[in-house]
Parts: structure tokens; sequence; C-alpha cells
């Protein structure tokens, strides 16, 4: 499969609760509040490492919840906060939020990271509620819970290699015997309509070969199959040019050859340069001097060339060694310079709140005013004084005014609902 992808969720820790104590020591009567904020949820941050070259590792785990803050404590002790959740992924994973189908992040280079959830801050711990009138306070603010998304990653093809050719050269036939990978070959154009992808293994080294649909006059404009796919080779780092050099179907190998390269610098201009080695295929249906003038001008411009047959397997050890040693000489990853892909953006800001009318309830939405729900004890009398003053300061109760809203209508704020009241 040309993509791995997998559907996971992720949330930030809960910021740890506000404490409420007061200032106790000998010989000193009714001291300060001096209960200290709770510490911040961690963060579940993505990094990208070229360690790994799959998203195998979500097949087993697909939540990922970071730790909670610790709540505050006595004497302005703050709680501690969690530690981040760090999670690897291949180069080259694009995260979007299943919902708004946002691209969250596209990680292209080794080691850029984001953050994908935010753990929530601590609350507020009773020593920053007094006041010359509040000298008390007995309350606190909750944590802010963190943020949670489900996500889809997605890996894109990220072969090391792509097999490029006209249709019916043979580059699925080439792919099946250096490979374990079973591609369906037949004797026809365009047999391959999905690309297929097989591990190679020269001694110690393995690699990632792509056999992508044969590619025709024209693609870079649509024409063919091959055009959806030669997007997925720009990001190889080496291409095999698999040619027929019997000219079976009637064609001059060497304008095959010059072709095939016009039409992948049509479509990008960086493919141009990046490094080819050809396979002379169909050797045993080609006349000895046919395959001897082929390979003298392909070494005439500087190619690596291999006369092969894929068919019997012949001469495609040889071909494979010089790939192997070519790779390793070859930077890890082609990073995406000029690549039409968006690279990384966060959420924007969002509003405070908005207000939304429906069958005459004035709902008051958004996540900071959720999260100052969340984090008010309504039953005790200070904590609900706070909300009070707190949403008449930011300006919600204007905001209802303007929306109409008059003495009895029903207000919601999510789990609170109330009658408002001039
Ligand atoms: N005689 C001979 N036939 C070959 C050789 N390699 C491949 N073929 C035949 O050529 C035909 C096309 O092979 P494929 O591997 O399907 O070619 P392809 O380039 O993948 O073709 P598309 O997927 O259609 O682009 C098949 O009938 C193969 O058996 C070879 O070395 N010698
Ligand atoms: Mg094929």
């Amino acid at each position: 499969m040309l993509i791995d992808q997998a559907k996971i969720f992720v949330k930030g820790g809960n910021g740890g609760n506000g404490m409420v104590s007061f200032h106790r020591e000998k010989y000193v009567t009714n001291g300060g509040p001096d209960g200290g904020d709770g510490g911040k949820g961690g963060d579940v941050v993505f990094y990208a490492s070229e360690d790994l070259s799959t998203l195998q590792n979500f097949r087993f785990k697909r939540r990922f919840i970071a730790d909670d803050g610790d709540k505050g404590l006595y004497r302005r002790m703050y709680g501690r906060g969690a530690e981040n959740m760090r999670v690897a992924v291949p180069i080259g994973t694009l995260i979007t939020d299943v919902e708004s189908g946002r691209v969250i992040a596209d990680l292209t280079e080794e080691g850029q990271e984001v953050i994908v959830a935010k753990g929530g801050s601590g609350g507020k711990g009773n020593m920053h509620f007094a006041n010359s009138v509040r000298q008390a306070p007995n309350f606190a603010r909750a944590g802010i819970p963190g943020e949670e998304f489900d996500l889809n990653v997605e890996l894109k093809l990220l072969a090391d290699v792509g097999l490029i050719g006209f249709p019916n050269v043979g580059k699925s036939t080439l792919l099946s015997v250096i490979s374990a990978a079973r591609p369906k070959i037949a004797d026809y154009h365009f047999t391959t309509i999905e690309p297929n992808l097989g591990v190679v293994s020269v001694d110690d080294i393995s690699f990632v070969v792509a056999d992508i649909p044969g590619i025709i006059e024209g693609a870079h404009e649509g024409a063919g199959l091959g055009h959806d796919f030669l997007r997925h080779i720009e990001r190889t780092r080496l291409l095999i040019h698999v040619v027929d050099v019997s000219g079976s179907e009637g064609r001059n190998p060497i304008d095959d050859i010059d072709r095939l390269n016009m039409e992948l610098s049509l479509f990008n201009p960086l493919l141009e340069s990046r490094p080819q080695i050809i396979a002379a295929n169909k050797i045993d249906l080609a006349a000895e001097e046919d395959v001897a003038v082929f390979m003298t001008e392909m070494q005439r411009r500087e190619y690596e060339v291999f006369p092969i047959s894929a068919a019997i397997a012949d001469g495609t050890k040889e071909l494979m060694n010089a790939v192997a040693a070519k790779l390793v000489t070859l930077p890890k990853t082609i990073l995406l310079k000029e690549a039409k892909e968006e690279t990384m953006y966060r959420f924007e800001a969002e509003e405070l709140f908005k207000v939304e009318v429906a069958d005459d309830i004035f709902n008051v939405v958004g996540v900071w005013i959720k999260n100052i729900v969340d984090s008010t004890n309504f039953d005790d009398i200070d904590s609900l004084q706070y909300f009070q003053r707190i949403i008449r300061k930011k300006g919600v109760i204007d905001a209802l005014k303007k929306a109409g809203v008059h003495e009895g209508d029903l207000v919601r704020m999510y789990e609170l609902e109330f009658e408002y009241i001039e």
C-alpha cells in the first residue's frame, strides 16, 4: 500500500486543581490564604525520527494520554507539572484533525516536532483570591482539562527507490525478482494501476522500492495513470529507469530514455536532478549489437547502466548491488523544499466565547467559557461570585444583552443553565 494510515486519540494532561488552605502557625491566628496552584498537565508531542519508516506502532497503541499535573499544595507550593508525552513518528507523517479536517503538521524533517494536544494549565490556589474585602477566600480554581482530539495520522510513501519507465517494459517483473512483493505482471500496458512496494535486502542494507504504473508522454498533464503517482516518487532518493532495450514494441530505447526524462522534468524540475541508474531490460529478446549501442550511449552520458533480463533474474543482482552502493552515498531523505504541500501550522486562536441563540435558548459557547464553567465550584459562594464577576468583565453579559436576552430567558453555558435575571 502506498499510504500507511491510522486513527488515533490524543489528550493532553489535565491541569492540577488549585489548593485551598490557610497559613497556620503557632501564635498566629487567622493566617492568610496560602493554597498553591496546580501543576500543568503534560502536552502530547509528536516528533519526526528517521529511525522509523512505517506507522506500525500505531497498530498496537491508539490512545496517547499525557499525565495530569499535580494539585496545588499548602504554603504556596505549586503542584508539579507533568512530563510531556513524546511520540516518535516517521519522517513524512501528515497529521490532520478528524473533526475539522485541518492539517496540524506535516513532519518532513528529522527532529521536527509539534504539540498535538496541549496539557491544561493548573488551577490557581486560593492565595490569589484574597483582596481587601475578601480576606479568606475559601475557594480555588480547578485545573483546566487538557485538549483532546481524534487525529488522522498518515504516512505518504517514502520509498528509497522508484522504478520508472514506459508501460510494459518490465518494472513489476523486476520488483518481483528483487523483493517478496508479488505485483501483477502481464503483457499489456497499464498492468500496474496502483503502486507496489517491495523491501530489498542487499547484505545488511535494506531499502524500499516502489513500482509505479507506467508513465506515458503527456503524463505531466494527466495522460495515462502515471501522473497520479509521479508525486509519490518525488520523495525517493534514487530512480531505476527501466527500458525495454529489445525495442519489442517498435520503439528506440534511447528515445525512450529521453522522452521519459522529459516527462519527469515537466512534472517537477527537481526530478531532473534525481540520480538515475538505468536497467536495460529484456536483453534475452534483444540483438547483442543493439544492447551494445545502447550501453555505449548511456555510458557516454555517464549513467550507470546494467543489462538485465528481469524475467529470469539475470543481471538483477549486479543492479541491486549498485543500487545499494549508491544509496549509502545519498542523503537519508529528500526534503520537500519546493513541495506544494503545507508545512506546519497551529490552530488559530479562538475567540473567548460566542453567543448562539436557538429555540429561545441563549447558548454561550467556546473553549474559554467551557473552561471557566468546568473550573468553578457553583456550590461555593465565593467561587460563584468570582464566576459572575469574570463573565461580566469579559463581556459575556453584554454579549447576551446584544443578542436580545430578556428577564426569564434560559441561558446555557455547557453544564450550567440558569434563567437570566436583570
Ligand atoms: N522476454 C522478456 N520478457 C519480459 C522481461 N521482463 C518482463 N517481461 C515481460 O514483459 C511484460 C510486461 O512486464 P511487466 O513487469 O508487467 O511490465 P511493467 O513495466 O510493470 O508494465 P506496466 O505495469 O503495464 O507499466 C510481461 O509479459 C513480462 O513477462 C524480460 O526480461 N524478458
Ligand atoms: Mg507493472
